[in-house]
């Protein structure tokens, strides 16, 4: 196979046919230099002529490119012995979104859907020596109003034109999201030229597993092949290596191994994610060959649906064991995909894999994501709840559009399926549910595009992958869509629906696979979009980064009900952030203390796409949260938790380990200077991969006590060491009497970009928040609260190749306007 490879510089200019740009644009009417990949808004953005559509209320400027035709072009060079070569393949990973393409003057094809690669013959088109490759991307919303026109408006959240388009749905704006609607080449592009087989679409199943053999299956496709073949698969992995050689008859093979004592993946916090590959060569007579590799995990994956007392349990299992689902609902880092660097993924990915999560939901609103992404979660063990791309609507079900569906699901389920991560399929978001609402008297059948979802998407993943669960929706189950019965759950009635979060101790949902709570960006990340005067949480450029309708509000209305709400924008983020995590270990505690009855908790959201106050616990520059801290440890594998009801307090264990923990836990409620009114403590033992009561706190032990200056404590530990902690203040904050805390922080060691901090507090310290100033930091744990005189030490590392020397600690805590 020899490659041209066609990414790097091309030239974009506008068609403007009925001549209407808007002033001072004129420079698009010639060709400007272009970056493939890429979308027409960054070459734009890179040639200067439009400005940041992030920054302040810029988005609104740059609303007239997506009206427009682009036309996009490049020259490349053919040597003669590639076009000699018997097959010669345009390969275009990616095209946003309706483009038709011509080489040197004549069309070549063209393409409606951005979420499949697509594949032209183009030997017929190419001359030795210089060639021209155009691409005209037409207005995708000119196209898709123009379906909406030809065929109706269908029932759909927001913009109602979008689901005609296969395209990413949030580029026409979100309730997290600006209205950028791109064109582009997005993808990698390249012309492949071969004359011998091409093996393509292998794929590794674990198709049985018992205690001592895994069986595997490998299966691929030949084409353009020549019998007799002969096939060499390799299989390799740790501490194993064999060679299958063999004579092929057929355009397809398939083969069995069984692989002796496997080395299982598993999800983060139940093992490690051990892989293996398989590079499979053939050759034929004339000594033509072809290689492919493919990486692989051994690991089987179930979705197991047992009747009980509350309905139907909805438990995934991972070799068979029951595991709590903790995790994030991922939408894409950026409206402009093909900016974003290989490290903006790992360092999400990271991040969630350090805050104990073992699932991430890839939103149907987005894109299948880019290969990076699910390698990474491969290697960290994240589970891959993915969707496929709709959302919030019906969807056409003519045949055309079914066609395209089928190929990009098709496509896509060939490109995933090796991810041993991807544990589950699923139809799309929340379409059912959306419908289901709005005509109660009607089944989910009803909703226009339900054949996608009951019966086009379910096929071909039966086709082509046979080794995941398929679920309908997200949410759904029998009966209404949404119901806490059975299948999965989104919970919005707290938050979207004004309800604050001690609400979500009522949900008993089975499986919730978003809920969340909204909280501004931090400070820094402001600063990079904003002049100083917008800072002001009802500043016109802050609301613009709301994009929630009543989103600002909510975010006032939360945070008085536990904050003493002013006006400054420092406290607004501040403790806007708490809110949020408070809101969030609230849920995540009691669902883990439900477990199994409840068997996952998937947050909404984990990242953003540009600078806003969303749901999501890290920020569009990759900074976390408060909430992102506290997820840490709601999600940790050994969690004390407090649950409160009618006035007694139970202290519970929740443990996700394949193993009994035996622990000492310690139970005090203490003033907030330091006396402590209440102590016991017992030996207790935390069965493996469950949840239990393990205290309960005699209610008398709060009658004689000033419910605004103490609080309980509780601790487990083991042999001296802490395993988990939790407390449960009696008010909220805007009515305890905290006082003042002298907080000291010294730094006690410093070693280029790592530190170690100690921080101590005289009498309690509440959501202690550590920044080190001029500087973003990875802090091991922040936003914590320290017991009357406690000490900690924090690990820290100052990121971006910072060094410490004569950095500054800034050390905060909730003290101001408490008293
Ligand atoms: C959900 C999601 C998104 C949305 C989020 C916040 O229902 O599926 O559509 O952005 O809520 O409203």
């Amino acid at each position: 196979m020899r490659q041209i490879d066609l990414n790097g510089q091309w030239f974009v200019k506008v068609i403007d046919k009925r001549n209407t740009l808007p002033a001072h644009y004129e420079r698009v009417l010639e060709w400007n230099p272009a970056t493939v990949p890429g979308t027409i808004h960054t070459d734009l953005l890179n040639e200067n002529i439009i400005i940041d559509p992030y920054y302040r209320m810029n988005e609104l400027h740059v609303q007239w490119i997506e009206n427009y035709q682009w036309l996009y072009r490049r020259e490349f060079t053919v040597d003669k012995s590639i076009i000699d070569e018997e097959s010669i393949i345009l390969d275009a990973q990616g095209l946003d979104t309706y483009a038709k393409i011509s080489i040197n003057g004549k069309k070549v094809g063209h393409t409606e859907n951005m979420f499949v690669y697509h594949q032209f013959d183009i030997k017929r088109f190419l001359t030795s020596g210089v060639n021209t490759i155009e691409i005209l991307f037409d207005s995708p919303v000119a196209r898709s109003k123009a379906l909406q026109k030809k065929h109706g408006i269908l029932e759909v959240a927001l913009e109602s034109h979008r689901v005609y388009a296969r395209k990413a749905q949030y580029s026409f704006g979100w309730d997290w999201g600006p209205k950028l609607t791109t064109s582009g080449i997005w993808r990698p592009i390249s012309i492949k030229a071969s004359s011998g087989p091409i093996l393509k679409n292998q794929f590794v199943k674990t198709i049985d597993l018992t205690e001592k053999t895994a069986t595997v299956e490998i299966s691929m496709n030949i084409e353009n092949f020549k019998f007799p073949l002969d096939i060499s698969v390799k299989i390799e992995g740790e501490g194993y290596s064999e060679e299958i050689k063999k004579r092929v008859v057929s355009s397809h093979v398939t083969l069995r191994r069984k692989i002796d004592h496997p080395h299982l993946w598993w999800p983060n916090g139940y093992g490690s994610q051990p892989l293996y590959t398989v590079t499979s060569t053939i050759q034929d007579s004339d000594g033509s060959t072809s290689e492919t590799s493919t990486t692989f995990g051994i690991r089987t994956v179930k979705l197991v649906q047992e009747k009980d007392a509350e309905g139907k349990s909805f438990v995934i299992q991972v070799n068979g064991v029951n595991i709590f689902c903790k995790g994030a609902d991922w939408i894409p880092c950026d409206n402009f995909i093909p900016r974003i660097p290989d490290s903006t993924y790992e360092r999400l990915v990271t991040l969630a894999q350090n805050a104990n999560m073992n699932m991430l939901r890839v939103w149907g609103g987005g894109i299948y994501e880019q290969d990076i992404f699910y390698e990474l979660c491969d290697k960290f063990g994240l589970l891959i709840w993915q969707d496929f791309m709709f959302a919030c609507g019906e969807y056409p079900q003519t045949k055309w559009f079914i066609n395209s569906v089928k190929e990009e699901a098709a496509k896509s389920v060939m490109r995933l399926r090796n991810h041993p991560s991807i544990a589950i399929w699923c139809g799309n978001n929340e379409c059912e549910w959306l419908y289901c609402t709005q005509h109660p008297d009607k089944s989910a059948d009803d909703m226009k595009g339900s054949r996608i979802f009951r019966e086009v998407l379910p096929n071909i993943v039966t086709q082509l992958d046979g080794s995941r669960p398929y679920w309908r929706s997200s949410p759904y189950g029998a009966g209404f869509p949404n119901d806490v019965s059975n299948g999965t759950h989104h919970e919005w009635n707290v938050w979207s629906f004004w309800k604050d979060y001690k609400e979500y101790e009522k949900v008993t949902a089975r499986f919730v696979s978003e809920f969340g709570f909204q909280a501004p960006a931090n400070s820094t990340t402001w600063a990079e979009v904003t002049l100083p005067a917008d800072r002001h949480p009802q500043h016109p450029v802050i609301e613009h980064h709301n994009k929630q309708v009543e989103g600002q509000e909510r975010l006032f209305r939360f945070q008085s009900a536990h904050y003493t709400v002013g006006s400054g924008f420092e406290d607004f983020l501040y403790q806007g952030q708490l809110v949020q995590a408070n809101a969030l270990k609230t849920a995540v505690e009691h669902w883990r203390r439900r477990k199994f009855k409840t068997s996952g908790a998937l947050f909404w959201q984990l990242n953003d796409c540009w600078p806003v106050s969303s749901w999501a616990v890290v920020d569009s520059s990759l900074r976390p949260k408060a909430a992102y801290y506290y997820s840490r440890r709601f999600f940790a594998p050994v969690l004390v938790s407090i649950s409160s009801q009618e006035n007694i307090l139970t202290v519970w264990g929740t443990n996700d380990l394949r193993k009994t923990v035996k622990a000492n836990l310690t139970v005090k409620v203490i003033s907030f200077d330091g006396k402590v009114v209440f102590a016991a403590a017992q030996e207790v033992s935390l069965r493996m991969n469950s949840s239990e009561k393990l205290y309960t706190i005699p209610a008398q032990t709060f009658h004689s006590i000033e419910k605004n200056s103490h609080f309980v404590s509780v601790q487990l530990t083991f042999h001296g060491d802490l395993i988990s902690e939790n407390r449960y203040y009696f008010v909220e904050p805007k009515h305890m009497a905290v006082r003042v805390p002298q907080l000291t922080a010294d730094i006690i060691t410093a070693e280029g970009a790592y530190l170690n901090l100690s921080i101590h507090t005289d009498v309690l310290a509440k959501d202690i928040r550590i920044e080190l100033e001029g500087c973003d930091i990875d802090l091991e744990d922040n936003y914590f609260d320290l017991d009357p005189g406690s000490s900690r030490l924090i690990r820290c590392t100052l990121l971006g190749g910072a060094s410490a020397a004569g950095k500054k600690i800034v050390v905060k805590s909730l003290t101001e306007g408490t008293m």
